[in-house]
């Protein structure tokens, strides 16, 4: 046997499928895989959030086809390191390789690095890592996306290149010699970084050097140093006793990677291989062992700081690193901790631990840091916590200043926690926003009118809305993220969002949260995506925080209902009374009403109307918020085919900050992204064009036909997103790839409302039966007592 593959696993079965399967891609034979199943540790037992006993036998037995794995369940919980101890006991291998159950490999990483091992015959052979959030699917398709951008810039720049006369042969010189920099500046590096602290660093040779480099030295703090991607030879591991510290949860890698590093003679490194990381988005749920809360993480530092300073006794170029590790640990995360906690711990004992650790370190050491890492040691060193605290508040005040100037935001944060909070609620306030303040819109509009006229002057309403609006109803109107939105988030009694609320706001004893959401779900949500692809990995985390403060939560349907329970965790009161924004489409003078609308946005009265209402897309953005359009429609053509009888309504998604420039299609396409409210817009359409916005939903209320310009199907519902329902089976219209494909829908229309009006009539019975008009005074009436 070749190779013997160490992987422990506690719990994330869908996690070790993509490892197993990234193995079985490697297409190397003579392996084995030692899958070393641990208990969990007790805390997150506690926590109760999901079903913790996993049996992975499904998963081995689809891939013991592949190669031989052998399969050990402690009875307790034992801790990574012993059960990777554990695994090299029973390796058969000539060489030893670790993997964290939720990591994968790159296509042919092994068998590069099994080629190494068979040219050198190494003791250690290591390669490099790649970081994503992604499973693999996804990251490769990133990867291959990129892969392709850059190779078309590569075309276009030789393009460019021979039309300049730029000769081939001068550029690979050119090439080559950039290569050999970059080579060089490496090795250069870690001698520079000698010189820096003032260490010889000559006794290394360069091999071992560059793997401490890479391995030990560029790793951030002890939490990076890992034994991931290190093929050793299990005779070198037997010959010094090399194993991992068992009494520690975090940590364990760092002593075994120091030791192995000064007792290796012989490393190769094999800069294709490529170990990929996988970073869990699921902390509530799946944490990693680094996101896990603990207290004790300070005292597990100061263990492995010592424990690894007494093994590199001999070796003080290497010993230097880990005391700059533990100078940078100390002013970076635990000085910070000093002022802010109450808890004696750090104010007492564990300070005076750091001032011991910090009396060891060498004065021209301390010299050579910045001087505010410089002061806090020297106040350190004398004992004296009250100065250190000094040097920290200057220091974190000095930052602070700058960011408040840069950002406004941070002055009403400020106010909202050391003084707002202060003040009494108000008890009749109800603060209400749409659309993270982008439009006077949806849900918490319908409610603001109703409770207006029905029961005028009872309560202040506070709209949060970032552009200029004419209400038709007194409320005060506040600046998202301004000083007076912190000051009415403090005061306010009630809330009325139908999107999430501030990271910052901290719900007060006596508020009143309602959360009327914004559309039934097509796309997964939150706990039920297994990828965020946003631009806010830690998305779910923060929903998770975010929606234990929402005591209400309004579903518009018994399928939204089910949605809302896994997909936010909410256990609280669901409010299955349809949808207030949806009344408007119930309404008695609804054709009156739609008249005025088209006269308010100056659209021809003799024509019908198609509306084209897509929705974002997770992967394509400038910023959070702020996401990228790509118009996939020859505007042209539509014009051409339908132009005499209708007009086209484009609206993108509020996310999206592209603006579509339409005036070529003047008289025929008309651009109402900006348009606040968009059931105004259904109620003026006769046919909706849509992706997989949850528009499709509400516009059914209407018993219009809709039309699914689906034409980046596969990659948004396997690779994006995935969807709750069976879009193929159960939306109420045809799922369209081609420009022609919708026009020839829109062109025979009435063939297609035949086609699909089984169908249709079957969703609107799922998924429309509640709405009624009256929505909005079910939902007042239990939230409000009116
Ligand atoms: N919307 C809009 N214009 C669009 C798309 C959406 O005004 N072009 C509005 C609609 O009210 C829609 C809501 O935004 O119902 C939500 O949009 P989705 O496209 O469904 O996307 P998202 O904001 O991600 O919400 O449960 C619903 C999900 O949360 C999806």
């Amino acid at each position: 046997m070749k190779l013997s593959i160490i992987i422990p696993y506690t719990t994330g079965r869908y996690l070790l499928e993509d490892c197993l399967d990234s193995l079985r891609e490697q297409q190397v034979d003579n392996f084995e895989v030692i899958l070393i199943q641990d208990q969990i540790p007790a805390q997150l037992n506690q926590e109760g959030n999901i079903n913790w006993i996993e049996n992975p036998n499904a998963i081995i037995e689809k891939y013991q086809v592949f190669f031989p794995i052998q399969y050990i369940q402690n009875e307790q919980q034992k801790g990574v390191a012993a059960c990777r101890n554990l695994g090299i006991t029973l390796a058969q291998g000539e060489y030893i390789y670790f993997m964290d159950m939720d990591d994968y490999l790159m296509p042919g990483t092994l068998a590069q690095m099994l080629q190494q091992a068979d040219c050198s015959s190494s003791e250690l052979i290591y390669g490099d890592k790649k970081t994503t959030w992604y499973k693999k699917k996804v990251f490769f398709e990133i990867l291959r996306e990129k892969e392709e951008q850059k190779e078309l810039k590569r075309q276009a720049q030789q393009m460019e290149q021979v039309s300049s006369g730029q000769d081939s042969s001068q550029q690979a010189i050119e090439e080559a010699s950039v290569g050999d920099e970059e080579h060089l500046s490496e090795e250069e590096s870690i001698e520079e970084y000698g010189r820096k602290l003032k260490y010889d660093t000559s006794s290394l040779g360069f091999e071992r050097s560059e793997f401490i480099q890479k391995m030990i030295v560029r790793r951030r703090g002890m939490l990076g140093i890992s034994a991931l991607h290190m093929m050793m030879k299990r005779s070198f591991l037997e010959e010094y006793g090399l194993r991992f510290l068992e009494d520690l949860p975090l940590y364990s890698d760092v002593v075994f990677v120091a030791q192995v590093a000064i007792k290796v003679q012989t490393v190769s490194y094999v800069p294709d291989a490529y170990y990929v990381k996988r970073k869990r988005n699921n902390p509530v749920q799946y944490p990693s062992l680094s996101q896990m809360k603990s207290e004790s993480k300070f005292d597990w530092y100061i263990t492995v700081y010592r424990r690894v300073k007494e093994e590199l006794k001999q070796y003080p170029t290497l010993s230097r690193v880990f005391d700059q590790k533990i100078i940078n640990f100390y002013c970076g995360t635990f000085a910070t901790r000093l002022r802010r906690s109450e808890n004696d711990c750090w104010r007492g004992e564990r300070f005076q631990v750091m001032q011991e650790i910090a009396k060891q370190l060498p004065p021209e050491m301390i010299k050579c840091q910045k001087s505010y890492k410089k002061r806090l040691l020297h106040a350190l060193r004398k004992g004296n916590l009250g100065l250190s605290i000094f040097y920290v508040n200057l220091h974190l005040g000095r930052i602070k200043a700058k960011r408040v100037l840069h950002n406004r935001k941070l002055i009403s944060t400020y106010l909202y926690f050391h003084y707002f909070t202060k003040m009494s609620l108000k008890q009749n306030y109800i603060m209400c926003e749409s659309f993270l303040g982008r439009n006077y819109a949806d849900s918490p509009k319908n409610i603001f009118e109703y409770m207006s006229k029905q029961y005028p002057g009872n309560y202040k309403f506070i709209w949060s809305v970032d552009k200029k609006t004419e209400f038709p109803y007194p409320c005060t109107v506040v600046k998202r993220f301004g000083i007076r939105y912190a000051y009415y988030l403090a005061r306010s009694k009630y809330f009325v969002f139908n999107m999430r609320q501030p990271m910052w706001m901290r719900k007060r004893e006596g508020q009143v949260f309602l959360q009327t959401w914004h559309g039934t779900p097509l796309k997964k949500l939150v706990y039920d995506q297994e990828e965020v692809l946003s631009a806010t990995p830690l998305y779910k985390q923060q929903v998770y925080k975010q929606s234990r403060q929402w005591d209400y939560l309004v579903s518009v349907n018994r399928f939204s209902t089910e949605v809302f329970k896994s997909a936010f965790l909410y256990d609280k009161e669901i409010l299955e009374y349809g949808y207030p924004r949806n009344d408007l489409m119930y309404s008695k003078n609804r054709k009156e009403e739609a008249e005025q609308i088209k006269k308010k946005l100056n659209l021809p009265m003799d024509k019908k109307v198609i509306l084209y209402a897509p929705t974002w897309r997770d992967d394509e953005y400038y910023e959070k918020g702020k996401y990228k359009f790509a118009l996939h429609m020859d505007i042209e053509k539509y014009r051409q085919a339908l132009g005499d009888e209708y007009i086209l309504l484009l609206r993108t998604h509020y996310f999206i900050a592209d603006q579509l420039n339409l005036s070529e299609f003047a008289g025929f396409a008309f651009n109402v992204s900006k348009y606040d409210d968009i059931t105004e817009l259904y109620i003026i359409s006769d046919i909706c064009i849509t992706d997989y916005s949850s528009v499709f939903f509400d516009f059914a209320n209407l018993k219009r036909p809709v039309l699914f310009y689906t034409y980046d199907l596969e990659k948004y519902r396997d690779i994006l997103r995935g969807f709750y329902l069976d879009i193929e089976k159960d939306v109420p219209g045809p799922l369209l790839f081609t420009d022609e494909e919708v026009i020839h829908a829109i062109k025979n229309i009435e063939q297609v409302n035949k086609q699909y009006a089984q169908r249709y009539e079957a969703f609107y019975q799922r998924f429309c039966s509640l709405d009624d008009g009256r929505a909005t005074e079910r939902i007042v009436n239990c939230v409000f007592g009116e």
